[in-house]
């Protein structure tokens, strides 16, 4: 048995380094690098034999669906792989041959996993059955399956309201497993939803929905191909959705081009060495970014509004810039929007935006006669406190060009999670929906509650406040994930019971209730089956496909269960029979599910039929130029203001990124190879001139330090990396940083927390 310790709540902090190698950044993603170190990743994790089965399946119509990132499968998958570096990285972190079985929580307390890193946390394995943590006990101990079903069930009835639960979902569930949790959330009578959409394109489905009547993209994967202009912001393709690079490099061999705008110049967007093409292995590769607008962070909207306004001029001259007869036909607001832009100071837009008038001059050059124009966006665009007013921007821009609803245009937000999109579409969502109540009661014939509930900030505040005390996640690692990591770890632990349905070992297991339960689950890579018959389960893709997924390796153990076998457990112990649902017979029969699912959702009705080979669309309004259920039945122009950050002197504005190894909260490793910083995470990059205005050296250790409603937050002991970033900006990796960002500063209207642009000051250590 281990000394107790006091319990940890994140990996910041640490005096310790782990030896960093500084490299020139990279000047192009993937090639054959890619693929070498997709294959170390994998032979490492799991074995030579198990990685060439594991991979070859990969998004392969008869496989499994990658449990890395959203990025949509070609209609024609390539015969040889259909996967990318970090997929395959993906994979590998889940099929693992490292196990977190009883003898490993005999021998670590959890104070003493809590000491370590994220990543190491995370390299221990796969847990392979039930555990328990009881309260005032250091170590998990065994639980079997019924008596943890029992023992939640006991603790939601002590429950005075079912408010007092939270049930949040993490983006991996497959829609059947999302579906009946869903339902039996509503059943049990709460809409305390929270996802992990809420930390991450929540901005962008309130800011389509309300200007567009739809709260996900529009266009297809083929639209790539069509595309004249494709405008890539606020997104780091190379490392986050690699597959997408393979779109981009059709859209230019088409004759199209790209425009990223980005604080960084990402090494993706730079160039492209396509690791399935012979030219791709053996030349140079491909440039991908025609122009690279290098934005200060958080001034989209000024690159915008003079992108906007010149163009605006442009009209006004030619007559032909805009797609007159689509502002007519199908937008409402556009005078207003006029008035509004011609308002704003051209002068001070550029020099507030830190880019120069040229290279803005060279979009408008490119954007005046194109109107098949695509917007990708992702994290750089939601995650600020204006994150919905930025995508409500860049739909202006597409409303004036009339490029929407037709080849080669349109919306794209980039997903993450391989099902967020999927697991929103089947009714994870915290607020109530009185027509999908409707149907809940017409299918199973119970009431679902009319009140909406918690997202993820509002329920951390409602565990601190001790107004909610069962904490429950289908997958994630929330306290990691969460901002303000002291405040969600004090909030997490007050629970009287956290309950994590999880693959691997994470952070979130550590900051537990006072009572806790993993409950393990099989893995979208492994073999699922009832009664000698194997079973499937969909998912749907960035773009609005639902196809079917199905798993072939073995599982990490034999008493693992899936998702919906867990929930329908955890709602028959509750239930006990006396419910019109039959939860148990739901739980292990997922056509059943996808019965249901197609009769509440009519969207999906066929559904065990079409999402069969590479599945089908869900409707999708935009695509049609239907607008019915928005104001005078019309796509909305919006009227956005200038975000005003009042930064000091010595204040900053950070930026928490993704390294190139890691998945969210999961550490692959500890390089960022494309931004050739190896061997450390604790990294802070800044520009050369901000650290002679500091009198800083190349890695010198500093503290990062926020104060927001004299608050001070702190992340301690980073090291500090000259780079190419704007002046006044700072970019680190998250987790690390979270402990910088409070709970209580989130955008407005999504609640998404403001994770890039974080206002911070550094202090030296000596
Ligand atoms: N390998 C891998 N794949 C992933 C993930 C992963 O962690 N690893 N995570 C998945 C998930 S859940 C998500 S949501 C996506 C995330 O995908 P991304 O959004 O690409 O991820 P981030 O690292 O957060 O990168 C944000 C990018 O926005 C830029 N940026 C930051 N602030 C601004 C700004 O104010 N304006 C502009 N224009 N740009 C800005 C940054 O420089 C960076 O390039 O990826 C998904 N795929
Ligand atoms: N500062 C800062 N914070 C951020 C962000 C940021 O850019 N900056 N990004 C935000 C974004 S975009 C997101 S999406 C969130 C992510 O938040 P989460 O989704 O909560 O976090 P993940 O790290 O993706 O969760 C990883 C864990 O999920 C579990 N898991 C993996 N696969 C499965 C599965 O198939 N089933 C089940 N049940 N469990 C599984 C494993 O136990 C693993 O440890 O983080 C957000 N937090
Ligand atoms: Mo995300």
């Amino acid at each position: 048995m281990s000394t107790i310790k006091k319990r940890k709540v994140s990996s910041e902090g640490s005096k310790e380094f782990t030896g960093i190698k500084l490299k020139a950044p990279a000047t192009y993603a993937a090639g054959l690098k890619a693929v070498k170190v997709a294959l170390d990743h994998a032979f490492k994790e799991m074995g030579v034999t198990k990685s060439f089965k594991g991979l070859a399946q990969m998004n392969q119509k008869e496989g499994f669906d990658c449990p890395g990132c959203a990025w949509p499968d070609p209609e024609k998958p390539s015969k040889v792989a259909e996967y990318c570096e970090n997929g395959a990285k993906a994979l590998a972190e889940e099929a693992t041959n490292e196990k977190v079985d009883r003898d490993f929580f005999a021998k670590y307390s959890v104070e003493e996993i809590s000491q370590w890193t994220d990543y190491k946390i995370g390299k221990s394995g796969r847990i392979t059955e039930p555990m328990i943590l009881r309260p005032g006990k250091i170590h998990y101990e065994p639980i079997n399956w019924n008596e943890a079903y029992q023992e939640i069930a006991k603790h939601l009835k002590a429950l005075d309201h079912p408010d007092e639960a939270i049930f949040y979902t993490s983006g991996r569930s497959s829609n059947e497993a999302a579906f009946l949790y869903g339902v039996f959330i509503r059943a049990f009578g709460t809409h305390n939803m929270p996802d992990c959409s809420n930390m991450c394109h929540e901005s962008s489905g309130v800011a389509l929905s309300e200007t567009l009547g739809i709260g996900k993209g529009s266009v297809k994967l083929e639209d790539f191909d069509k595309a004249e202009v494709v405008m890539v912001m606020g997104q780091n393709p190379g490392t986050n959705h690699p597959r997408m690079l393979s779109a981009l490099q059709k859209c230019k061999e088409n004759g199209g081009s790209v425009i990223s705008i980005n604080p960084l110049a990402e090494a993706g967007l730079i160039r492209f060495k396509n690791p399935q093409e012979i030219k791709g292995v053996l030349q140079g590769g491909e440039a991908i970014t025609d122009i690279h607008l290098q934005v200060k962070i958080n001034q989209d909207i000024a690159v915008m509004k003079v992108i906007l306004k010149r163009l605006l001029a442009l009209d006004k001259l030619k007559k032909n810039v805009f797609d007159h007869d689509f502002i007519a036909k199908y937008t409402d607001g556009y005078d207003a929007f006029v008035e509004h832009i011609e308002q704003f100071n051209e002068d001070s837009l550029i020099a507030q935006s830190g880019v120069s008038s040229d290279d803005i001059q060279k979009v408008v050059n490119l954007l005046e006669k194109k109107d098949k124009i695509i917007i990708c966006w992702a994290m750089g665009l939601t995650q600020h406190k204006n994150g919905v007013e930025n995508i409500k921007e860049c739909v202006n821009l597409l409303l004036l060009k009339g490029s929407l609803g037709k080849e080669g245009a349109g919306t794209c937000p980039v997903r993450g999670h391989s099902n967020v999109q999927g697991d929103r579409s089947v009714g994870i969502v915290h607020h109530a929906n009185p027509v999908f109540n409707e149907a809940l009661k017409k299918e199973f014939g119970f009431e679902a509650p009319t009140k909406g509930g918690y997202d993820v900030v509002e329920c951390i505040e409602a565990m601190h406040k001790e107004k909610a005390k069962i904490f429950m996640a289908l997958g994630g690692n929330f306290v990691s994930a969460a901002s303000d990591t002291t405040y969600t770890a004090e909030a997490l632990q007050k629970c009287d019971l956290t309950i994590n349905v999880s693959t691997k070992l994470n952070r979130n297991h550590t900051v537990a209730g006072k009572t806790s339960i993993i409950l393990p689950t099989l893995g979208r890579s492994e073999f699922d089956e009832r009664d000698g018959k194997q079973r499937f389960f969909t998912v749907e893709n960035s773009m609005g496909v639902v196809h079917r997924s199905k798993g072939l390796l073995k599982p990490a153990s034999g008493n693992l269960k899936s998702e919906p076998e867990i929930i329908g457990g955890i709602a028959d112990a509750y239930f006990k029979g006396k419910h019109p649902v039959n939860w148990k017979a739901y739980g292990e029969n997922y056509e059943m599910i996808r019965t249901s699912l197609a009769n509440v959702l009519t969207d999906y009705k066929g559904l065990e039929e079409k999402s069969k080979g590479s599945g089908f669309y869900l409707r999708n309004n935009v695509r049609n130029l239907d607008f019915s259920k928005l104001p005078n039945g019309k796509a909305q122009f919006s009227n956005n203001s200038l975000p005003n950050h009042n930064l000091n002197k010595d204040e900053f504005l950070l930026m928490t990124i993704r390294s190139h190894d890691q998945f969210n909260t999961t550490i692959y490793g500890l390089d960022d190879r494309y931004r050739g910083i190896y061997n450390e995470r604790r990294i802070v990059l800044i520009n050369k001139k901000d650290m002679e205005r500091l009198n800083l050296k190349k890695l010198d250790v500093v503290h990062i330090i926020s104060n927001y409603d004299h608050k001070e937050r702190k992340a301690l002991n980073f090291l500090i990396i000259p780079y190419n970033i704007p002046q006044g900006n700072l970019a680190s990796y998250f987790p690390e940083t979270n402990v910088l960002i409070p709970y209580n500063q989130f955008a407005d209207k999504s609640n998404t927390p403001i994770s890039k642009s974080v206002k911070v000051t550094l202090e030296k250590v000596n």
